[in-house]
């Protein structure tokens, strides 16, 4: 059995596992490993026609799950959340084949499908509305929470169940039927996903038509965007994504949730403790091929301890294993594709070119098999030239320098994206100050930029989109708040102290 065939076998057997039936031999949709590029699995796309038949059934599917009480919707996200799992080195399998993660990290993001359906079973009881004290004798004033409608799910490669996840369990939860457009990157995952949700909803006895899967190109994800039944278009990708999705979604007065780049930072201060730090740097920034949205790409380091600390980031760097994700001890896989390597060496070109120095990596690594495989770049840089303040999806790090903490705040901030942050200090005030001046939307104290818990409300500011997804709050952005007044005198006291007759 050749390597090629035996990627595909292990997908088509973690696929079976998770009850989805043998794929066709041949379809629109070829599915590529980025661990060799080879072919894993055929997939049919669908057409406009089933687009838009699938957002009806959806709608259908709202009318019946909006009444059912949300303590009872919480049953099936409690039985997805049993059959996740039950399923998790399946669907780890899954990731690792179509993202090339390597299998800690892939079992990492299933663990996060999992701690976010616990989490929406708990909200599930507690979707609070407030009571307010109403000015007027007699009367009542209070806030209550229904159900949105048809939630439209667009999810990127990088992370291509957890952002489902948290997505699909709270909207459901909250009364919201999900269709969702996965990567055409990474279909399989999605399909084995789809799949353990009909079968958590068949189970529990839920409605039909609670959860769709589309898959196909951009004209798929446009067909959410456009569509005035898609109630709320949840979007994962990048910023020029984002740019064409926002605008078009409100011009219909439609919801968007954006979760856009990210061009993450860390500073480094001269009391920080240098261990940790070292380790909270390298995961964050060579973790996953630089492929998360939270990945480190910025790090601002004091300038009386940089060139020891940059030497011990490069020393880490060179002992860290590039390869086949399914190797013993490998942390980094590969990049999802050729183009992903062409935008990391025109990125460490232009660096150069602005007078920054590769102290380490950037190399293409031959893996038996193919792939794209590349060594995590350190690359020291004279000021935050244009190069540093776009994000480039790819394991580069750009390291500069400050001499005070004022001056290390304002370049943080002087980018055009705000999703997360973070310092290494041992000192308490530089920590608070940096929490405070921080402009992200998660700005951390001893630990890298990525990884976040899932019990957070996850999302930037600026150009990643301002949208919030996951933990705390996010729910509310499934569903409608109406404010009710109820009088229950036998006088009508009109707001204001105003007089009408
Ligand atoms: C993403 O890269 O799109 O905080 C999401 C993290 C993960 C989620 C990343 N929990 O790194």
């Amino acid at each position: 059995m050749n390597a090629t065939t035996d990627l595909a076998d292990r997908a088509a057997t973690a696929l079976r596992q998770c009850g989805v039936d043998a794929l066709p031999d041949d379809a629109a949709l070829a599915v590529t490993s980025p661990i060799d590029g080879s072919v894993i699995g055929h997939l049919p796309v669908h057409s406009a026609a089933e687009v838009d038949a699938t957002i009806t059934a959806a709608a259908q599917a709202f009318e019946q799950w909006r009444d059912i009480p949300a303590p009872v919707r919480g049953r099936v996200v409690r039985r997805l959340g049993e059959l996740l799992v039950e399923h998790k080195s399946d669907l780890a399998e899954l990731v690792t084949l179509e993202a090339g993660k390597i299998p800690s990290e892939a079992a990492g993001e299933v663990q996060e499908m999992i701690d976010v359906c616990e989490f929406a079973v708990g909200l599930s009881r507690q979707l609070y509305g407030r009571t307010m004290p109403s000015e007027r004798p007699g009367h009542r004033l209070m806030e209550i929470w229904h159900p949105l409608g048809v939630v439209g799910v667009i999810s990127a490669f990088n992370f291509p169940v957890a952002v489902w996840s948290w997505n699909t369990a709270i909207a459901l939860v909250c009364g919201d039927p999900v269709v969702w457009k996965p990567s055409e990157t990474t279909p399989l995952t999605a399909l084995a996903c789809d799949a353990l949700l009909r079968r958590a909803a068949a189970e529990v006895g839920a409605p039909e038509g609670l959860h769709h899967l589309l898959l196909g190109d951009h004209t798929v994800g446009e067909a959410l965007v456009d569509d005035p039944r898609i109630a709320l278009v949840s979007a994962t990708g990048s910023t020029r994504m984002g740019r064409i999705v926002g605008p078009r979604v409100a011009a219909r007065f439609g919801r968007s949730l954006l979760e856009l780049g990210g061009n993450n930072a860390a500073i480094v201060a001269p009391s920080a403790d240098q261990d940790l730090a070292v380790r909270g740097v390298v995961f964050a920034a060579a973790g996953t091929a630089g492929q998360r949205c939270t990945t480190l790409r910025r790090l601002i380091v004091h300038r009386s301890i940089a060139d020891e600390f940059v030497e011990r980031i490069a020393k880490a760097y060179s002992g860290l294993r590039v390869g086949n994700p399914l190797d013993e001890g490998v942390l980094v896989g590969p990049l999802i594709s050729e183009r992903s390597y062409e935008s990391m060496t025109a990125a460490l070109d232009r660096a150069q070119t602005d007078g920054g120095t590769l102290v380490v990596g950037g190399e293409r690594v031959e893996v038996a098999g193919g792939g794209v495989y590349v060594s995590p770049a350190l690359v020291r840089m004279p000021a935050q030239t244009e190069v540093v303040r776009e994000e480039t999806f790819a394991p580069i790090l750009y390291v500069l320098v400050y001499d005070d903490l004022d001056e290390a705040i304002a370049l943080h901030n002087d980018v055009p994206q705000g999703l997360s942050s973070s310092i290494f200090t041992l000192d308490q005030r530089e920590a608070e100050l940096f929490l405070a001046r921080s402009d992200c939307g998660i700005a951390n104290v001893n630990i890298g930029t990525s990884g976040a818990e899932i019990g957070g409300a996850f999302g930037g500011e600026k150009h990643t989109g301002g949208g919030r997804e996951s933990g705390s709050d996010a729910w509310k952005a499934y569903m409608r708040r109406a404010t009710n007044t109820v009088n229950y005198s036998t006088d009508l006291p009109l707001a204001q102290g105003v007089e009408f007759g």
